[in-house]
């Protein structure tokens, strides 16, 4: 039985629901040519994985619509997709300020920059922090009222991180889960933060606290050792149990997946394979290497361009033997620095195009900047020989994992950097790369390019094997069972999940 399956055929625990909680809903909703809302569904692992436990438990999703908007049309709407989806959807609505300060500001101004160790690209502005307190109270507001007793709450991600400490200020009695998507920063990071103290605090309140590697885990305690006197922790498996004074926390590792089976499955269809080949009748006789990315900074793509240039210039024989693909996902283009970025990215691709481009042919860097169809984001999967997956950090990276799922032939590599949490679990296949160092990874790809077939093979059968065991039912099955489990010593470990000292880093002189 898959754990897609045992999820959906598990007794139900008790009478207890699940309210989902995140920023957004996993709709979005915009209004068409006629003025009408109409819900797009988010199409993400998490949807996916949450829908079948949302639907057999019964529950409920809170978060806001993506829209600054709260008239009773939308309610409506919501009402109808929520009954459609088998869960009941409900809206926090933001007004122009709260997504300025929350969503913008304290968000991704502070916690997104400062989480991925980039702290001088924060913006420590007091009223940020004053609107965060205030919308965690709104969207704590609106989960107490929702909430029945026995419910289990499950708040995601860095926007949310209070959420505990204020329903606790409501009186709420639920069991209240978090998992952060994102990584964790060391102490002489996350001692930067003016509200430091505060935060770790209102994060000890949760019943149970998710991270996506041992790393983050690891970081998170020593912060909170820093900070808070007394904090004890007792156990080494996978999941630890912390008590400061009369609270108890427990916090736990689950590296977050993506539906492999979907994904495989995707990946065969017809049109894909045809998509995948024609991309190979376009750019003929080379390897394809493949770099797909939101625009951010935390995904290294100006450095990943300084490394494929280092390697037309230092390995002049794979000139035109390789072409590599860059799609840029457009994201958060109201921010200053994100504009930057896409400006630094267009220069820099157009000097290594226009410097060793061939009139005949060869184009050495295809350059895409839009969302891709899901079609295409496959059939581009499938077409790359060799993955460029290279972030300064990142929480886990899923697209690391999507492009292992629909390898299906296994005859292709992954460059990974060592700052994924993914490197933890697929350390073993791909080739690890410390993304700053340029001339590491240019080396990094002539070795992907002239890797054997047998070693390509091995290589993607242990990452495509470590995928699938540990997909994202096993994801959500693995945190529920870690909230509910009453001897954390009966916990199953995962395999691949990595130990403390998660990554082998690699040693380049
Ligand atoms: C955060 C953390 C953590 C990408 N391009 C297209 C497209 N995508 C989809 C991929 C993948 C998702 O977007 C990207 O997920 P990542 O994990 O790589 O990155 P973040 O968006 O930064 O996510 C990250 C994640 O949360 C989950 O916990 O892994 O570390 O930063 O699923 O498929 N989808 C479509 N067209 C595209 O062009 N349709």
């Amino acid at each position: 039985m898959t754990a897609a399956e045992s999820a959906q055929a598990r007794p139900r625990r008790g009478s207890q629901r699940l309210v989902v909680v995140s920023n957004r809903l996993p709709f979005a909703f915009r209004r068409d040519a006629d003025g009408r809302w109409q819900a797009e569904p988010g199409g993400g692992g998490l949807v996916t994985a949450l829908l079948p436990v949302l639907r057999h438990r019964g529950g409920m999703w809170i978060g806001w619509t993506g829209a600054a908007d709260d008239s009773p049309e939308l309610n409506e709407e919501l009402a109808a997709v929520g009954g459609n989806a088998g869960y009941t959807l409900k809206s926090v609505p933001l007004n122009a300020d709260e997504i300025r300060n929350f969503y913008e500001g304290f968000s991704n101004e502070i916690i997104w920059p400062l989480f991925h160790d980039m702290q001088l690209l924060c913006n420590f502005d007091p009223a940020y922090w004053r609107t965060y307190c205030e919308v965690n109270r709104k969207y704590a507001k609106a989960v107490h009222e929702s909430c029945e007793p026995g419910d289990f709450v499950w708040v995601h991600d860095y926007h949310l991180m209070n959420m505990a400490a204020e329903l606790h200020r409501l009186g709420s009695k639920s069991r209240i889960g978090f998992f952060l998507h994102i990584p964790f920063p060391p102490p002489d990071i996350f001692l930067k933060l003016p509200w430091r103290l505060t935060l770790i605090e209102a994060l000890l309140q949760f019943n149970l606290i998710g991270f996506q590697t041992a790393r983050d885990r690891r970081n998170f305690l020593e912060c909170a050792r820093a900070l808070v006197k007394g904090v004890d922790v007792e156990g080494r498996g996978q999941v630890v149990q912390a008590t400061v004074g009369a609270r108890s926390v427990r916090i736990g590792h689950f590296p977050i997946s993506i539906d492999f089976n979907a994904f495989m499955r995707q990946a065969t269809a017809p049109e894909v394979a045809a998509r995948a080949q024609e991309l190979h009748r376009l750019l003929p006789r080379r390897k394809l290497i493949l770099g797909i990315d939101r625009l951010d900074y935390t995904k290294g793509i100006p450095l990943r361009l300084q490394a494929f240039q280092n390697l037309l210039t230092r390995y002049p024989a794979l000139r035109e033997r390789v072409s590599l693909i860059q799609v840029v996902v457009p994201s958060r283009e109201d921010i200053a620095q994100y504009r930057d970025l896409k400006t630094d990215i267009e220069q820099r691709v157009g000097k290594i195009n226009g410097g060793f481009v061939d009139p005949g042919g060869w184009v050495p860097v295809w350059y895409v900047y839009r969302s891709l169809s899901r079609l295409d984001l496959l059939a581009y999967y499938r077409a790359a020989d060799i993955a460029l997956i290279t972030p300064l950090k990142d929480g886990m990276n899923l697209v690391a994992k999507e492009y292992c799922a629909c390898s299906i032939e296994e005859d292709c590599a992954l460059i990974l950097s060592e700052f994924a949490g993914a490197a933890a679990q697929l350390g073993r296949g791909a080739v690890l790369v410390n993304p700053c160092d340029i001339e590491g990874v240019a080396d990094a790809i002539h070795r992907a390019y002239h890797m054997d077939a047998g070693e390509r093979r091995a290589r993607m059968r242990s990452m495509r094997r470590s995928i699938r065991e540990n997909d994202v039912f096993w994801w959500v099955d693995s945190y529920l069972r870690a909230a509910i489990t009453k001897d954390l010593s009966d916990f199953p470990q995962m395999k691949d999940a990595g130990a403390e000292g998660d990554v082998e880093y690699s040693v380049s002189f």
